[in-house]
């Protein structure tokens, strides 16, 4: 990375586990620079390569990366103005229509994202968004339900980057489409909350292109030292505003050309 560590490999190991605690316990922490106010970017990879690698050893199997905070309707709700990454497993996908229990989650929100799925390989650093689009078998919808174990969902880069970025869970669904047939800066998107929209935008809110997404996402993969595995789920960031859900809520995203993803949450 191109900030230092500061964190020594005890502090990793042992904000990694406060993490995970909170992760699977579902409670709530204190952000984590109020202990560590000098924790940098690189710190909360450190963290967040370290609850990958135990999540694994866990048995959990990575199923892709996620681009986060990178359209301005999510910078500015949560006060951040530099994307990050983060890691997806099996045990966070959740099928189409589904129940989504609350139980196991802290204060979850849900948002809109365009996801892609890639038939090769990338790596940075340089990848660019026609990189990505040559690369792209398909895209399709996905509801991400980000979830922080931050008090009041409130954080700073490192600590939410330490925190694999809020994932929770997501859902994919809607129609599979090829990248040449459409435009992917113009998909307009609306999301409904109990038959109610409480969100709406258009696809170019993600850096100007949702590939541009992917393709920081693949450079900050360089910077860590990983590339971006063929087959991987990617998806490419909220493009509006995240929206909290409770038990009883219906959720329904309709994106322009890629059908609609539902769910509903319980207790
Ligand atoms: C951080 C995760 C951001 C997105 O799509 O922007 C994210 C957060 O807002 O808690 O997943
Ligand atoms: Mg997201």
């Amino acid at each position: 990375m191109s900030q230092n560590l500061t964190l020594s490999r005890e502090d990793i190991v042992r904000l990694c586990e406060r993490v995970e605690g909170a992760q699977t316990r579902a409670s709530a922490i204190p952000k984590l620079t109020d202990e560590y106010p000098a924790m940098t970017i690189a710190d909360g990879y450190a963290v967040q390569n370290e609850l990958r690698r135990r999540y694994l050893a866990q048995g959990h199997r990575q199923v892709g990366w996620k681009a986060g905070l990178t359209s301005k309707a999510k910078m500015k709700q949560m006060g951040v103005d530099v994307p990050s990454i983060g890691f997806l497993t099996d045990r966070m996908a959740r099928p189409e229509n589904a129940a989504i229990s609350t139980a196991d989650l802290v204060h979850p929100r849900v948002e809109c994202e365009v996801a892609f799925v890639m038939k090769r390989e990338l790596r940075g650093p340089g990848c660019t968004a026609a990189d990505v689009l040559a690369a792209t078998d398909y895209v399709l919808p996905a509801v991400e339900i980000i979830d922080s174990r931050f008090a009041g969902f409130k954080f700073d880069l490192p600590s939410v980057i330490a925190d694999n970025g809020s994932s929770a869970r997501f859902v994919g669904g809607g129609r599979a489409r090829y990248v040449e047939e459409l435009d992917l800066r113009t998909l307009g998107v609306v999301l409904e909350k109990n038959g109610e929209i409480v969100a709406m935008g258009a696809s170019a809110a993600v850096l100007g292109h949702p590939a541009e997404a992917i393709a920081m996402l693949v450079n900050i993969l360089a910077e860590l030292g990983e590339t971006l595995p063929a087959g991987s789920f990617v998806m490419s960031g909220g493009i509006t505003e995240a929206i909290a859900v409770k038990p009883g809520d219906s959720v329904v995203a309709r994106f322009q050309e890629l059908g609609s993803v539902s769910m509903r949450f319980v207790a």
